[in-house]
């Protein structure tokens, strides 16, 4: 006979003859929240309870199995039933239970099917245990039954790279056990029906033993300790794989209460943070607009901006018209567009078919007059406002109607950009981060007259490029630059005051940033940062502190790493402090009666984010960015702030307004003009409320 009854509105539980299938559907991603958990259990009671089954096959409905626990339910409450429970609950069952597994089995979705007596995988299926990259560490019996099916190498190797395994190699490693092809529920009937006729095996993997292999261990720890430093759960991770040679109960309760510690750690909180801060960006006004269609654009500038946007684009499958004035400083454009395109060849990111097919959709030309059926043009060239305006006023007159005109400037006003053509509502700002072809942010800045399906169409574009779009308003430097240009002078400051350049990078990369500024500016190039602060000047106010040392070391011709020397040599061996730039910072020191005193890293680093996270309650309480977390976002994606601190404002609740505001007052007493309390601080520190607060209007 065959029925179905919904179990609730998650599970449901679907009889053909013999056979129970439990069929979870909580969309998008099938996440096992407490009613999943919940029906899980009835279902598999349910099943047990009725004489006419024999076998029980769990699948689910939509784009995948389940891709994990449900991450908003944690830090809240735990709801009963654990998902440890209803895992060992499944594997307890006295009827077997098989499983299904389509699209991505992570975390506890692969801890879900690893309890169940056999798994069968559908073609394209990829597995893994991705608890690591959340500052977790698998918390439903992953630690104690992967290492039973695939032994601790392979365990360990998913649980701390967190890497998505493919159907094929996770069936080499035993961990699935076929690997079919069909929708998830046929396949089910189809695997039970094998399972009643003996010819599909079922075990339990509670029962296997683990071997402990002391190698993988030791390899392991020694990977942890020196590249995962800042990820509390990794050590937590290694310990309850090792404990898998003992009864599953007990390695169970020492995963467990690892993974409630992990929860609470402050890396936990971070990356956990960064994950909803990758996806809250996408959440704009104009989300419900509908994007235009985007299938062959315009680059205007060959330049390292330019040839890295191209990339990126050659990368995302779309037809490139990249123009420049001359021919030579086209090919030159062209040749780093084919260099960038090896470099993706060579660290394994496309294949060589697939690099000479996106070279085949480069058109290199000088003749503006190719834009003319582009649906998108992107502007990259350096920092002129007449410049960029006499570009737009000829795109104006050269591109088809509908056709949305990006300029990719850092700083400079896009209204006025706009304000050079007829159509301002098909203009917008697309900034993309160096090197565009690799760094992940991309910054849609929305002038006053850009249209809605406009900014959709950054953010389709952010997609089909699989960078993170962030939604900015208009301001000198948008939501990043802004910020930087500020952050920027206290480093100045301390620098004159007496910490020198390697102090300051080494302090902020104990903090753990990607990169220290003082060698991110070498890489950058000394002479943008010039070029910027030549601009600034006539901006600049009377009483702010300037700092000449930068300019003196451009004025010397160096302008770091592509001149040999900046901030610190670069002649071949290791990377030194340069000493003829200290000379320079001693000398500027002794001309404004300067006594160098002592930073501890521990003052630079409060400093430093004192001042970043003074101009980001800015940026939010102007509207530059929409919400706290945005912010977050630009700096984990474009400036290297380190994910398991979650960002500079996820950074600023674990602090606490009243803190800062009291550190803003005590430097004020140097500098009142620079540190000033943002007016937002001064609110949350009274109101009691939090920068997380406002990312959910709380
Ligand atoms: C775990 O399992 C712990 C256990 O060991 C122990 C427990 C006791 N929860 O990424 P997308 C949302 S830890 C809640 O854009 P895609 C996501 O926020 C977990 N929500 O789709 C987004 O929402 P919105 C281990 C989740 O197709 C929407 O779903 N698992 C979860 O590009 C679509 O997501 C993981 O770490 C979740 N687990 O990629 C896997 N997952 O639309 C995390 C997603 O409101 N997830 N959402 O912004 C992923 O890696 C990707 O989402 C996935 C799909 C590859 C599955």
């Amino acid at each position: 006979m065959t029925d179905t009854t919904p179990i609730n509105d998650k599970i449901s539980l679907e009889r053909q003859g013999q056979i129970a299938l439990v069929r979870i559907d909580n969309p998008p991603v099938n996440a096992s929240g407490q009613a999943v958990r919940q029906g899980l259990v009835e279902a598999v009671e349910a099943a047990n309870a009725d004489p006419d089954v024999k076998v029980i096959a769990i699948y689910a409905a939509g784009r995948t199995f389940v891709a994990g626990a449900d991450i908003r339910e944690f830090g809240k409450p735990p709801k009963a039933p654990a998902l440890p429970d209803v895992c060992n609950q499944i594997e307890a069952s006295a009827k077997p239970v098989i499983s299904v597994l389509h699209g991505t089995a992570l975390g506890g979705g692969l801890e879900l099917g690893l309890a169940t007596h056999a798994r069968i995988g559908i073609t394209g299926l990829r597995v893994g245990l991705p608890e690591i990259l959340l500052g977790l560490l698998p918390g439903a019996g992953g630690t104690q039954r992967a290492p039973r099916l695939i032994g601790m190498a392979n365990t360990l190797d998913m649980a701390l790279s967190g890497r998505q395994v493919k159907a094929e190699e996770a069936l080499a490693w035993g961990l699935i056990d076929r690997v079919e092809t069909g929708d998830p529920r046929a396949v089910a009937l189809a695997a039970a029906a094998e399972v009643l006729a003996g010819t599909l095996a079922t075990r339990h993997t509670g029962d296997l033993t683990a071997t402990r292999d002391e190698a993988a261990l030791k390899a392991a720890r020694a990977m942890v300790a020196k590249k995962m430093a800042n990820v509390a759960s990794a050590p937590l991770c290694i310990d309850a794989v090792a404990r898998a040679t003992g009864p599953v109960a007990d390695g169970m309760t020492f995963e467990r209460q690892s993974f409630m510690e992990a929860l609470k750690t402050p890396s936990g909180k971070g990356m956990i943070h960064a994950f909803f801060a990758e996806r809250a960006v996408a959440k704009i006004p104009e989300a419900g607009a509908t994007p235009r269609p985007v299938a062959k654009i315009g680059v205007i500038g060959g330049g390292t901006m330019g040839s890295g946007i191209a990339t990126a684009a050659l990368l995302g499958g779309l037809e490139v018209r990249l123009i420049e004035v001359a021919e030579d400083v086209l090919e030159r454009g062209r040749a780093t567009i084919e260099k960038n395109l090896d470099g993706a060849v060579k660290r394994g990111k496309i294949s060589e078919p697939k690099r000479d097919a996106a070279l085949a959709r480069l058109a290199p030309s000088t003749d503006m007059q190719t834009l003319r059926d582009v649906d998108l043009v992107i502007e990259a060239v350096f920092e002129n406002m007449e410049v960029k305006k006499q570009i737009f006023a000829k795109l104006d007159a050269i591109c088809k109607p509908g056709a949305v005109m990006a300029s990719n400037t850092s700083y400079l006003n896009i209204n006025e950009i706009a304000s050079a053509t007829s159509r301002p509502q098909d203009v917008l700002g697309l900034h993309f981060f160096s090197p565009a072809h690799i760094m992940r942010l991309l910054e849609v800045v929305v002038a006053d007259k850009t249209a809605p399906e406009v900014v959709a169409t950054g953010f389709a574009l952010g997609k089909a490029l699989r960078k993170i779009a962030v939604r900015a308003g208009v301001c000198d430097g948008f939501i990043g630059n802004r910020i930087l240009a500020h952050y920027g002078k206290v480093i100045m400051y301390m620098l004159m005051d007496g910490a020198n350049p390697d102090e300051i990078d080494a302090a902020l990369e104990g903090f753990g940033l990607a990169m220290g500024p003082f060698k991110v500016g070498d890489l950058a190039g000394l002479d943008i940062g010039w070029a910027e602060r030549k601009r600034r000047a006539p901006l600049r106010p009377a009483e702010e502190r300037y700092i000449p040392i930068a300019d003196r070391i451009c004025e010397q011709g160096w302008f770091g790493r592509k001149t040999g020397q900046g901030w610190y040599l670069y002649d071949g061996g290791e990377i030194r402090p340069n000493p003829e730039a200290q000379a320079i910072i001693d000398e500027e020191r002794a001309k404004a009666g300067i006594t160098p005193r002592r930073f501890t890293p521990e003052e630079i680093v409060d400093r430093f984010l004192t001042a970043m996270i003074s101009e980001s309650a800015r940026v939010v309480a102007d509207g530059i960015a929409q919400r706290p977390i945005d912010v977050d976002a630009v700096f984990l994606f474009g400036y290297g702030f380190p994910r398991f601190r979650g960002g500079p404002l996820h950074h600023a609740d674990q602090i606490g307004a009243a803190k800062l505001i009291a550190r803003i007052e005590a430097y004020a007493k140097e500098d009142a003009h620079f540190w000033q309390v943002p007016p937002l601080l001064t609110t949350l520190a009274k109101t009691g409320g939090s920068f997380a607060a406002l990312n959910t209007g709380d």
